[in-house]
Parts: C-alpha cells; sequence; structure tokens
C-alpha cells in the first residue's frame, strides 16, 4: 500500500524527496549510549498479558522490507497483551499491534539502533498502538500514538528455542508478499530479555516512510539470543529483487533531544 522505499544508500538518502517527515528532527534510529543518556529512577515498563498466548489468527507477511507478524482483534474473549508505565503519560495503555524484524546479511550489522558502539545482528520491534486511538492511522498522525519497543538478537552458539514458532514458518514466506497463518503458539515473553528492568527511551519516529515522529521508542538493554543457523532463515527470504536483509535504516541525528536510560 505505501510508496516504494529501498535500504540501499542512495535510496535511503532520497526518502525525505517522497516522504517529507523522513527529513525531520525527531528521527529514528539513533546511537544510545550510556554516558550521553540521563539516568533516571523512571518507573517500570508495566507489561500485561506478555505471558498469554495471542489470539488467532495471527499473520507472518514477507512485505519486501521486513517479516511483520500480525495480530487481529476481532474477538470480544480476549484482549490483546498491552503496555503502560515508563515516561508514557499516566493512564494511558498501548495495546499490540504486531511485531517485525531488522536484521543484516551479515552478523556484525543489521540492528537499527546502536548502543555504546554495537550494531547487533537484529532487532526486533514490537509495535503498540495508543488505545485511545482506533487504528494505526489515526495513531500515526498523533504524538502520544505509538510506542515501540525494540529487541536487540546476538548471534550466540546455541538455537534460542523460543523464536522456532515464528522461524517455523519463514521458508513459507520466502517471496515478497506472502503471507501465512501462524498454527503454532505465539507468547510475547517467549521473544523478550528475561531482563527488562533497563531500558533506553526517547522520542522519535517510524524507521521507514512516512517517517512519522510519532514513536516513544523502550529499548532493552538486554539482547536475547539466537544462532548463526537461525539467522540463515531470514537471510533465505527475498524482497523481490535480491536477498531480503540489511533492511536498517542509517542513524539519526540526537538533535536537542533527551536519551533517558533506568536502572543503569
Ligand atoms: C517495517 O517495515 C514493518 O514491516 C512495518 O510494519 C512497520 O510499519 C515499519 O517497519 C516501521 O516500523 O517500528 N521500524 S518501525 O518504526 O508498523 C508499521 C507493517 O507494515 C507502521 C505491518
Ligand atoms: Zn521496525
Amino acid at each position: 500500500s505505501t510508496a516504494y522505499f529501498g535500504y540501499k544508500k542512495r535510496q535511503q538518502h532520497i526518502w525525505p524527496r517522497k516522504f517529507k517527515e523522513c527529513g525531520g528532527k525527531m528521527q529514528s534510529p539513533i546511537a544510545l549510549s550510556t554516558s550521553k543518556s540521563i539516568a533516571l529512577s523512571l518507573p517500570a515498563l508495566e507489561m500485561i498479558g506478555f505471558h498469554d498466548v495471542l489470539p488467532h489468527p495471527i499473520t507472518l507477511t514477507n512485505n519486501g522490507h521486513s517479516v511483520a507478524l500480525n495480530v487481529v482483534k476481532n474477538s470480544t474473549h480476549h484482549r490483546l497483551p498491552y503496555i503502560f508505565g515508563a515516561i508514557l503519560n499516566e493512564n494511558q495503555q498501548y495495546e499490540l499491534e504486531g511485531l517485525h524484524f531488522h536484521w543484516g546479511n551479515k552478523n556484525n550489522r543489521g540492528s537499527e539502533h546502536v548502543l555504546n558502539d554495537m550494531r547487533y545482528s537484529m532487532e526486533m520491534h514490537i509495535i503498540h498502538r495508543n488505545i485511545a486511538y482506533s487504528n494505526m492511522a489515526d495513531a500515526s498522525a498523533h504524538e502520544d500514538g505509538l510506542v515501540v519497543l525494540g529487541i536487540f538478537f546476538q548471534v550466540q552458539e546455541s538455537d534460542n528455542e523460543m523464536i522456532n514458532p515464528i522461524l517455523k514458518h519463514l521458508p513459507s514466506i520466502q517471496w515478497i508478499n506472502t503471507e501465512v497463518i501462524l498454527n503454532t503458539s505465539v507468547i510475547l515473553n517467549s521473544f523478550i530479555p528475561k531482563n527488562t528492568e533497563t531500558y533506553y527511551t526517547y522520542r522519535g519516529s517510524l524507521t521507514t516512510p512516512p517517517c512519522s515522529e510519532t514513536i516513544t521508542w523502550v529499548i532493552f538493554s538486554t539482547p536475547v539470543s539466537i544462532s548463526f543457523k537461525q539467522m540463515t532463515r531470514f537471510r533465505m527470504l527475498s524482497n523481490g529483487e535480491d536477498k531480503l536483509g540489511d533492511n536498517y535504516r542509517k542513524l539519526q541525528n540526537i538533535g536537542k533531544r533527551k536519551v533517558y536510560v533506568r536502572n543503569v
């Protein structure tokens, strides 16, 4: 549905021509560093329903830019997982919309944010919408519209069994604009680090066009693990002309913004 955009250097460079906000002053991703962040004793991020099995149907899509898992809110029986706390306004709840990944074709790159000069092999984004807004389009038009949780993946020797419910479906969405309905149980808690106490938080944007500056970012400092073999599953996907991968945006200027870190 969105107009074409590419991740090659010369392509990213011209995002602002078609998508004006991509040239804004509150863009993401950024380089995070402990020493340049403001250490605060912020409230914890409260994550409700992260231990529950997500209601079906759940779809997994190769949209040419990423692999995106989407939940459908059609049931009156379930409440989707939601979050509050941290630097979010009081009484505001943000409900799960979906998640997706950014990864490298080599292990030494792939994450969008960089933490203390470390670029990880992959970064997962879990998107949440302020329930005050009824859909993504509406939320994307308000500065308090969306919260994205960022989780880093670091390549290690052994498989991370917890992510297999997603990985096993990747071969069925090798081609661009293909989608599979998951027949596995998906539990958000399986994908996030055990330690969620330490996080970085700042105000930024979507990292893809239209780059709306309506995101509160919360990035956990503890990475989760993934094996080299598991990473190759992501690298076998196609974006239509090439391997899908290296789908991370270059670092943006922090400018006058403040980055906060909890519990360092
Ligand atoms: C990826 O391209 C996802 O596939 C998109 O999700 C997502 O857009 C986009 O990244 C930007 O999100 O957290 N990186 S980000 O800022 O979720 C949205 C879908 O297209 C709006 C479902
Ligand atoms: Zn993302």
